[in-house]
């Protein structure tokens, strides 16, 4: 009996490695990304970039908060977390952040996330990838503005398409109810909660008119008529800010998403959606539906229920599509997909 006892043992223990091995007992199940991916090729990457994100924080303030969350997002719902939101077009290429729904993928940004790449580079050399770095810096700068900070996992690698088209078919739009926005999300295995919480980024961060033209003065498609679910005073507000027939693409005319404190990211945005006081359709229509009002109303009373959420969420959103091992590449310059 004893040797089949051992055996057993050490068909437990082998089992235990393997399971081990193939990332099971890790929180993180669906992915194969860790935290402590760079822990010996560039034990510093996160520190640097931290130090990147702050210098353009302290020049620029709040924008390259909003900005880069918003580029994050548009990285990972199109392609998968892969930087190709990074790409810059080729005369041969419409890239990704030259799709017309682009509006305002913020120059801080990418300037920011040029910079770090630099930075990272002059430590560790072809090591880190342009999706692990927009992933960090993104976690850096929510904290810097009131956030929640949570753990990024890493090992993302850098994808070598980018494509102007996915980004206008692949993005929510701005009239999007929540049928549609659902459906955005669980495309890419996101919960209708995530959703809900991830549409908190727009506690940062500000749109332009034409996003909301059609909710002022051409609801429904009928000439005149206003979303009767916008709050009076602040639909007053913002035919004052857009005004009817003025040049719908004026980009210097911006309105805060979060009309309470746009600086700040906090569960003011909900509060506000509670009132009427939601920008974008696609934000109102989280409080006027029923299937989501409950999330609004408890988000907007609970800020901890809230960022609870939104990190949970955002760890989901940066696994989706990710490229790993040997698929993909670690581009050297952020812009463009190396040459070889
Ligand atoms: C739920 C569906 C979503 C829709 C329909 C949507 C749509 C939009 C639109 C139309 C704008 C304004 C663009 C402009 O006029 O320049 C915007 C801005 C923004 N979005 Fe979203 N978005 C969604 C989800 C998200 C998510 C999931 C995030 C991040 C996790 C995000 C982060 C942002 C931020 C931070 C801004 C402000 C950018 C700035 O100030 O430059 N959005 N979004
Ligand atoms: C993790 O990596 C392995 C080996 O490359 C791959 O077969 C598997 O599909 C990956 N899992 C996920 C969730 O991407
Ligand atoms: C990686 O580094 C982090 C932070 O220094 C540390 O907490 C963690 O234990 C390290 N992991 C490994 C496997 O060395
Ligand atoms: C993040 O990781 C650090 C170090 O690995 C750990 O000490 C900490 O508890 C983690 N925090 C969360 C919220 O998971
Ligand atoms: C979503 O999850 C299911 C089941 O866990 C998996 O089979 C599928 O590949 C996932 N889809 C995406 C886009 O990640
Ligand atoms: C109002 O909306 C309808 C339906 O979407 C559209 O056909 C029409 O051109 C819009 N009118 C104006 C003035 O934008
Ligand atoms: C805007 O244009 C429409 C159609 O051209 C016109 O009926 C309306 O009076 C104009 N509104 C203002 C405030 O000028
Ligand atoms: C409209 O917004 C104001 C704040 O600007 C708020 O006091 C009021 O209660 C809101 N009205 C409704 C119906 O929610
Ligand atoms: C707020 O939400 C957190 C996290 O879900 C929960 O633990 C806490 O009990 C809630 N607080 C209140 C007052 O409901
Ligand atoms: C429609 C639009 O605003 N496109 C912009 C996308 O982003 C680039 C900068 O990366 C701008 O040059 C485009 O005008």
């Amino acid at each position: 009996m004893e040797p089949a006892r051992t055996s057993d043992w050490r068909m437990r223990l082998l089992f235990f490695f393997v399971v081990l091995l193939m990332g099971e007992l890790t929180p993180a199940a669906y992915s194969n990304l860790t935290s402590d991916f760079y822990n010996v090729s560039c034990p510093t990457m996160e520190a640097i970039i931290e130090e990147v994100a702050k210098a353009k924080f302290k020049a620029v303030g709040s924008i390259v908060t909003a900005t880069t969350l918003r580029l994050y997002f548009h990285d990972c719902i199109i392609r998968g977390c892969d930087a190709s939101v990074l790409i810059s077009s080729t005369p041969d290429n419409k890239a990704e952040r030259d799709a017309e729904e682009n509006l305002s993928l913020g120059g801080d940004a990418l300037d920011m996330v040029f910079k770090a790449k630099a930075a990272v580079e002059m430590q560790c050399p072809g090591v880190v990838s342009c999706a692990d770095i927009l992933a960090v810096a993104t976690r850096d700068l929510v904290a810097m503005v009131g956030g929640p900070r949570w753990n990024v996992t890493k090992g993302r690698r850098d994808g070598r398409i980018s494509l102007a088209a996915d980004a206008e078919r692949g993005l929510p739009g701005a009239d999007f109810h929540v049928d549609q926005l659902t459906k955005t999300f669980t495309d890419h295995n996101l919960s209708r909660t995530d959703m809900i919480a991830l549409s908190g980024a727009h506690s940062l961060g500000f749109t332009h008119c034409d996003q909301i033209y059609g909710r002022l003065y051409n609801f429904s498609g009928k000439p005149g008529l206003t979303d009767p679910s916008i709050n009076t005073t602040f639909a007053k507000t913002l035919k004052q800010q857009c005004p009817q027939n003025a040049s719908s693409s004026d980009p210097s005319i911006v309105i805060a998403l979060d009309p309470s404190t746009p600086f700040l990211f906090d569960n003011a945005y909900y509060q506000n959606l509670r009132e009427g006081r939601g920008c974008l359709t696609s934000d109102q229509t989280l409080f006027n539906d029923k299937r989501t009002r409950n999330s609004v109303i408890t988000f907007s009373q609970n800020q901890t229920a809230f960022f609870r959420a939104f990190v949970a969420a955002i760890g989901k959103m940066g696994n989706i599509g990710v490229l790993t091992g040997t698929q993909g590449e670690i581009r050297k310059d952020c812009a463009t997909i190396n040459s070889n």
